[in-house]
């Protein structure tokens, strides 16, 4: 069968539009951050890039170097009015995030495991990776936090944060 240039522009716009809608699915897509705060957030990239950075260089599970942008995790829960700091005391202590993507996966940190008053690790709510927005697959949002030996709570394609209290 050959090609007609016909053809060919169909082929060309058929392109387009599927790009377009995957850019715009990655750039509209939000984060949630909610449950034990004091006020819910619906964030997109546009908004975390107007937080506080903290670009990162970290190893991949394949440990190859990437830089990553994004903003340290605990920035963004002080934005929600999370007990940290000098809230993260007595029964506070027992409050953890729980982090939830879109296939379903699920980790957790304890706010402590976040608190710079607490630990030097920094766990990263990452948007970009060296110079570009994280892949389809992805991002939009990924957790990076080179502080853990293993990738397994390095979670893609985050949906929501909720803080959650493991008290009785
Ligand atoms: N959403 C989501 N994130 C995930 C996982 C997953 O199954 N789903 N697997 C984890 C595990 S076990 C590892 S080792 C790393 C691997 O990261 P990579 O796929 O970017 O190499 O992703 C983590 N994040
Ligand atoms: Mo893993």
């Amino acid at each position: 069968m050959q090609i007609t240039d016909f053809m060919y522009k169909q082929i060309i716009a058929l392109f387009l539009i599927v790009f377009t809608f995957t850019v715009h699915a990655q750039t509209a897509a939000t984060l949630k951050v909610e449950g034990e705060v004091q006020t819910p957030l619906t964030l997109t990239i546009k908004d975390l890039a107007t937080f506080k950075n903290t670009p990162i260089k970290a190893k991949d599970r394949d440990g190859k170097e990437h830089s990553y942008t994004g903003v340290a995790l605990h920035e963004v829960l002080q934005q929600a009015g999370v007990t940290l700091g000098g809230q993260l005391r007595g029964e506070n202590l027992a409050k953890y995030i729980r982090i939830k993507a879109t296939d379903g996966y699920e980790v957790v940190y304890s706010l402590a495991e976040v608190d710079p008053e607490f630990t030097d690790k920094v766990v990263v709510l990452a948007y970009e990776v060296d110079g570009k927005p994280l892949p389809i697959g992805e991002g939009p949002f990924r957790i990076v936090a080179p502080g853990d030996k293993k990738h397994a709570r390095w979670i893609r394609q985050i949906a929501s944060i909720k803080i959650l209290f493991a008290k009785d």
